[in-house]
């Protein structure tokens, strides 16, 4: 068991200078049989083990990773936490996702900074502003806490919002979501492993999975950069690599992999203290507690596999962006990145079981997966587990493709992409 941070660990520490830290997690070898084992170290992975360990007490179990932990999308999105979906199934999953963040923090014992600063999408169309009506109402049939508000009300929250009535998209009113916000995403990934490690789950890093060994229909292990892992029990939860790793077990996915790009400014004061996402313009921003504003958009327009995008996509971001937040054009911008994500038709994500026994898969979160960390986490422990999927889970299962059973959040979703 891990020592608390707290006041008192935090002054003691003071007093020798932060020499004598305990590591957060450690670097075991790994053995040679574990009851289960988790491939990838983003968010999801590392909130399965957790919960694995943690609500089923299943401690021998392993994390695989190829690089290290919380280098994929979970360390790369700008962070922004929501449920306002319009399917029932995504609104439970999502807000299940949600409402354990807000708690997050105490349970993990470790500040993942959850900051429910409010998330507002602008309705810039009569279009969009009927169909964000929709979602309301949808979402608040649900239960969630949400409203459509006025353009004056928006420029309130968001006082560099272009109101120009004349301009090419006027703000029409917008969607908010009060209980939105973000998080810090490396904390969620850190506190995560800090919490699965100390329950005695080994997370193995630079150990890349290289094929998934069947025995028959069931699984017997894996063939790793370190070595065999005998296991009967595999969740692959690699995100935008999903294909590659699962199509060594035979399994081809309904899943295309893009990269999405963001970016973020130099740093400045307080302009900014809510989420602002303008789906029609193509772009979305959030201020950062250091100041510089969080800046994204839509996907490359063709499948890859880089982690760093092409320039013409971040060009119609920014482009988009400084219509609507005019006072963007004087800033610099200081860094931009790319994730690979893992795209379904209907934009919802897979979770589940597959026809292989053993084998599970948890994907498909795309350009949105951050924000259901904790509830993905939590239902696909519970899959692993029971061998069965969770009911929240159960309608994300593959076989909703053959059934043609789609949960269509393709622009509901009300991200662009
Ligand atoms: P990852 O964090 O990518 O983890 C998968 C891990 O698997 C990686 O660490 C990888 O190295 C490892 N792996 C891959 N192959 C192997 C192998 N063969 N062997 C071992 N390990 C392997 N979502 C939101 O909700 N809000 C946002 O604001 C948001 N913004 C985004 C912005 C950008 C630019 C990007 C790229 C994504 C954004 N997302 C957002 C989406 C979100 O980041 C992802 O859906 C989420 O992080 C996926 O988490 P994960 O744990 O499934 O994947
Ligand atoms: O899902 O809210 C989201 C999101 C914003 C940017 C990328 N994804």
């Amino acid at each position: 068991m891990k020592s608390r941070y707290s006041i008192f660990s935090l002054a003691r520490n003071a007093m020798n200078y932060h020499k004598d830290w305990e590591r957060a997690w450690r670097s075991p070898t790994p053995k040679s049989e574990y009851d289960a084992v988790i491939v990838g170290a983003g968010g999801h992975g590392l909130a399965t083990a957790y919960y694995l360990a943690k609500t089923h007490k299943l401690t021998n179990i392993a994390v695989v990773e190829k690089g290290w932990l919380g280098g994929g999308n979970t360390g790369r999105n700008t962070t922004i936490i929501r449920s306002n979906y319009l399917q029932d199934p995504s609104i439970a999953i999502y807000e299940l996702a949600r409402s354990l963040y807000e708690d997050l923090s105490r349970d993990l014992n470790f500040n993942v900074m959850f900051s429910p600063r409010g998330v507002m999408m602008l309705c810039q169309t009569e279009h969009e502003f009927r169909a964000f009506k929709r979602t309301a109402h949808a979402n608040r049939l649900a239960g969630l806490d949400c409203r459509m508000i006025t353009p004056e009300e928006v420029k309130k929250i968001a006082p560099i919002i272009n109101d120009d009535p004349n301009c090419r998209y006027p703000i029409l009113g917008a969607y908010y979501q009060p209980r939105g916000g973000t998080g810090r995403h490396d904390a969620v990934a850190w506190g995560y492993a800090r919490g699965a490690d100390s329950l005695g789950v080994d997370i193995i890093q630079n150990c890349e999975v290289l094929s998934i060994r069947r025995d028959g229909g069931k699984v017997a292990g894996l063939e790793t950069s370190k070595g065999f892992i005998k296991t009967k029990k595999i969740g692959v939860v690699t995100a935008g690599n999903i294909s590659t790793v699962v199509q060594t077990a035979g399994l081809r996915l309904p899943i295309e992999s893009l990269c999405l790009q963001a970016l973020v400014s130099e740093p400045i004061k307080p302009v900014l203290d809510c989420v602002v996402m303008a789906n029609t313009v193509h772009g979305y921003l959030s201020q950062s507690d250091k100041g510089e504003l969080v800046v994204g958009g839509g996907t490359d327009p063709y499948n890859n596999y880089s982690q760093r995008g092409s320039f013409p996509a971040l060009e119609h971001t920014v482009t988009a962006l400084v219509e609507t937040f005019p006072i963007i054009s004087r800033l610099r911008m200081l860094r931009m990145w790319g994730g690979i994500v893992d795209m379904t038709g209907d934009r919802s994500p897979i979770i589940g079981k597959t026809d292989i026994d053993g084998l599970y898969v948890n994907c498909g979160w795309g350009t949105g997966g951050f924000k259901s960390i904790p509830g993905s986490g939590y239902v696909f422990a519970d899959t692993i587990f029971n061998d069965r999927p969770h009911p929240i889970a159960e309608p994300f299962g593959l076989n909703r493709f053959i059934e043609g059973r789609l949960i269509d959040e393709s622009v509901a979703a009300a991200v662009a992409h």
